[in-house]
Order: C-alpha cells, then structure tokens, then sequence
C-alpha cells in the first residue's frame, strides 16, 4: 500500500487520532512535522485552508477532517475493523461520540484545559485562567456522558475498538496530564479504566507525544 503521508504537530489529539488509525490498521505512514504555529503559513493553509492539522496524502489523493481520515482507512483496509457491523445502535453510538468529540469536548475540555495546563506550559504561553475555571462545568458534563454511554463496555461503542476510541482517547490521555481531570476521573472510574485499557495498546504507545516528537526529529 502506498505510504500515508501525515501532517501535523506533535503533540496534537487530532493528529494523533489518525496515526491510532494508521497504527492499528498497520498501514505505512510518514510523518510530515510542522512547527508550532506553521500551521497557518500559507504552505500549510493551501493543504488546509482553515488552517489546522492533521492533513493526509494518500497518493494523488489528500484528505483533511480526523472523522473522515478514519472512515477512510476503514474503508480501503477493512481489517480490524474499526465501525460496528453487527448493531446500527453500535455503529449509531459510535457516530454520536466521534459528534460528541469535535462539538464539545474539543471545546469545552480540549482547548480550555488541557492546552492551559499541558501545552502551554510546553511552549512558555500564557494561560487564561478564567477561561479555564468558565469551562470547568462544561468540562465536567462531557465526562460524565462519556462515562455514561461507556457504561460497563470494554470499548465507547461495544464489545470491541471502533473510531469512537480513536477519537476519543488522545483528548483524554492529554487531558489526564491536567491536574483538573483528577476529581473528574474519580467520578468516572469506568472512564479511567478505558484509557488505561488504551494507553495499553501498542498504537498509543507508538503515538506517544515524546514519541512522535522523536520521529518529527528524525524525519
Ligand atoms: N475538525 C478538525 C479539527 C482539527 C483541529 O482542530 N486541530 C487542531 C490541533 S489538535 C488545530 O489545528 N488547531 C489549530 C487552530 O485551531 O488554529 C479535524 O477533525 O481534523
């Protein structure tokens, strides 16, 4: 299969949603790195014209939206599959969190709290304190639904992996360097027992920030 070509910053949950997918379909892929910021040159924009990351080249073909990249490797390397076939429930619970995901959680956990606490430090930028302590309730209901549509599951979808736990792993995984996920963790066990499930997998560990920084170097 033609090598995926992937665009991105290290240290991005959307970026690291696609390379999950590339990794647990083990399709060939090669990182692209951006700097912090260059994702709003114009190099970048003309691959991208909102301006942000991931990209993916396939061949002649390029694709931008982490949803979309997903379904597609889904689709031209169907094994393991990553959407339920047996239940359009499944599938239909998969869909909503991948909404669930890109409409709130990005938002109201993702962008005010994590990237306060876990990406700003990195990078010596300031944070905004009052956004952070606004989006601390907004944060708190994305959790608890979460964990209430994972209920007793091994997987956000069912009884097996789907795009739901791709998309959502990497906001979590960052969001639990973040002093704040503390208390809401322990509201939600059944939640941090997933990501410890996840952070088990050989695609998460390949796709650790540290570890993507190491390709990024190399490439
Ligand atoms: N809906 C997009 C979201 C991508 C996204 O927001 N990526 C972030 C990085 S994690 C980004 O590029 N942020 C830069 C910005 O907002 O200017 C997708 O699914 O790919």
């Amino acid at each position: 299969m033609t090598d995926f070509i992937v665009y991105g910053i290290p240290g991005s949950p959307y970026l690291r949603k696609v390379l999950l997918g590339l990794e647990e379909k083990n399709l060939p892929w090669r990182l692209s790195p951006l700097g912090f910021g260059e994702h709003k040159h114009p190099a970048h924009v003309e691959r991208h014209p909102f301006g942000r990351i991931p990209v993916v080249d396939h061949g002649d073909f390029r694709l931008y939206e982490a949803q979309a990249i997903l379904r597609y490797l889904d689709r031209i390397a169907p094994e393991p599959p990553l959407t339920p076939s047996d239940d359009p429930r499944k599938e239909a619970r998969m869909n909503q969190i991948c909404g669930i995901v890109d409409s709130y959680l990005m938002n109201d956990l993702s962008a005010p709290i994590t990237f306060a606490r876990v990406v700003a430090p990195k990078f010596g930028l300031p944070v905004d304190e009052a956004k952070l302590e606004a989006a601390l309730p907004r944060a708190a209901i994305c959790m608890a639904e979460l964990s209430r549509l994972l209920g007793e599951q091994d997987f956000m979808a069912g009884d097996a992996i789907s795009i739901a736990d791709l998309m959502l792993a990497p906001h979590l995984a960052a969001f639990a360097g973040a002093g704040e996920s503390k208390p809401m963790f322990a509201r939600q066990p059944n939640l941090r027992r997933w990501l410890e499930r996840m952070n088990e997998r050989p695609s998460m560990q390949a796709t650790t920030w540290e570890r993507v920084t190491e390709i990024a170097q190399a490439a």
